[in-house]
C-alpha cells in the first residue's frame, strides 16, 4: 500500500474543486447587487452661496440680514480672453488685479485659466492649473472669496482644496464626467451655466425655436441630472450663459425672460459683462469691450432688482455704484 494518490483519486479531487468553483461562481452571480451608502455627513456649502452677504452699503441693514446681489469680479489669467486677455497672466499681476477688484466692490473673485471666447482652443489642464492655483492660494490666504472658472474636474478639485468656495463651470459639468463627483464630495458651490458645446462650435449650436424656453428647459434638465448624481440643490447657482451658443438678439430675449429662469427656484447668476451683444448699446458701435461697462452696470441693476443671486463683471466699480443705489432705494422702502 502506498499513501500516494492514485490517478483516479486525483481526477476525483480535481472534479470536486471544479464543481466547488462553479458553485461559488453561481452563488456570486445570484447575489443581489451591493449598494454603497455614504454615511459621511455632507460637506457644508459655503455661505457665499447659500447665505447672506456682508453688509457694506450705506442704507443697508446692519444686522447682516440682507441678501443683496453678489458682485463676482472676473480675473482671467489667460493670454486670450476677449476683453482682458494677457493683462493678468503673471501671478503677481493677477493677484494685484484681484485686490483691485475687491477694492472696487467685488464680493468674490472668479479666477479662470482657460478662455472660453468663441473659437478659443482648449488649454492643457496642467497649464490651466499653473495659471490659477497659485492665484487661488494667495487670494484665499488674504481672506478673499474665490470661485474657480473651469471645465476640468481636477482643476476644480485642487482649487477647492486650496480654498475656493465655488466651481464656476461654463459647461455645467458636461465637459468632464468627473466634475459632478468633485462638486458632490467637496460641497462647493456650483455655477451651472447653459452650454451646448465647446467654444469652437458654439455659434453653430445657436439654433432655437424659442430661446428662453429651450434654454430654461435645458438648464432645468441639467440641474435634475446633477441632483441625481448627488449634488445638493443648495450648492447650485444657475446661469443662462449669455453669449454661449446665443446670437445677439437671443441674449436680449434671455435677459427679458429673466423671470422664467428665476422661476426654476434656484439662485441666478447674470454674466453679461462686456459681451458682444452689448456693442453699440450705451456706447459707440465698434468701441472696445471695456467701453461696455456702463451698459453692464445697467444690466447688473436690472438683474439685482429682479433678485439675482449675483452678477459677474470685469469692472466692479460701476456695478457696485448702481447696486448701492438699489440698496439705498430698497432700504428706504422697508
Ligand atoms: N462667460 C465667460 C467666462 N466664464 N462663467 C459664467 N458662469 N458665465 C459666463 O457667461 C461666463 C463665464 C466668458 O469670458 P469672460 O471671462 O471674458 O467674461
Amino acid at each position: 500500500m502506498t499513501d500516494l494518490p492514485t490517478r483516479r483519486s486525483r481526477r476525483l479531487a480535481e472534479a470536486d474543486r471544479a464543481r466547488a468553483t462553479e458553485h461559488e461562481a453561481r452563488a456570486a452571480a445570484a447575489e443581489p447587487p451591493t449598494v454603497a451608502i455614504d454615511l459621511r455627513a455632507p460637506a457644508p456649502v459655503p455661505e457665499i452661496v447659500t447665505g447672506r452677504r456682508r453688509d457694506r452699503a450705506p442704507g443697508g441693514t446692519t444686522d447682516g440680514s440682507d441678501d443683496r446681489t453678489r458682485v463676482m469680479g472676473i480675473l482671467n489669467v489667460t493670454p486670450d480672453s476677449f476683453s482682458d486677455g494677457g493683462l493678468h497672466l503673471a501671478v503677481d499681476a493677477a493677484i494685484t488685479h484681484a485686490r483691485d477688484l475687491v477694492a472696487a466692490g467685488a464680493d468674490l473673485v472668479d479666477v479662470g485659466g482657460e478662455s472660453t471666447r468663441p473659437g478659443a482652443d482648449r488649454v492643457p489642464v496642467e497649464v490651466e492649473q499653473q495659471r490659477v492655483l497659485p492665484v487661488v492660494r494667495q487670494l484665499v490666504s488674504e481672506g478673499i472669496a474665490v470661485s474657480v472658472d473651469t471645465m476640468n474636474a481636477s482643476t476644480a478639485e485642487r482649487a477647492v482644496e486650496a480654498g475656493a468656495a465655488i466651481v464656476n463651470d461654463v459647461s455645467g459639468g458636461l465637459a468632464d464626467d468627473d466634475m459632478a463627483r468633485v462638486v458632490r464630495d467637496t460641497g462647493a458651490g456650483f455655477v451651472v451655466m447653459h452650454w451646448r458645446g465647446h467654444s469652437d462650435r458654439m455659434h453653430r449650436n445657436a439654433e432655437y425655436a424659442h430661446a428662453v424656453e429651450e434654454v430654461r428647459r435645458e438648464v432645468e434638465l441639467r440641474v435634475a441630472e446633477l441632483i441625481v448624481l448627488g449634488i445638493r440643490e443648495e450648492q447650485v447657482v444657475i446661469d443662462p450663459g449669455l453669449g454661449f451658443a446665443k446670437h445677439g438678439a437671443q441674449n436680449w430675449e434671455i435677459l427679458a425672460g429673466y423671470e422664467r429662469f428665476a422661476s426654476i427656484g434656484l439662485p441666478v447668476l447674470v454674466a453679461a459683462s462686456r459681451k458682444r451683444f452689448l456693442d453699440g448699446v450705451g456706447s459707440a458701435a465698434g468701441a472696445p469691450p471695456r467701453d461696455r461697462d456702463l451698459a453692464t452696470a445697467a444690466i447688473s441693476l436690472l438683474a439685482a432688482e429682479r433678485g439675482a443671486w449675483g452678477v459677474r463683471v470685469h469692472d466692479p466699480a460701476p456695478t457696485r455704484a448702481v447696486l448701492d443705489v438699489w440698496d439705498a432705494w430698497r432700504a428706504a422702502r422697508s
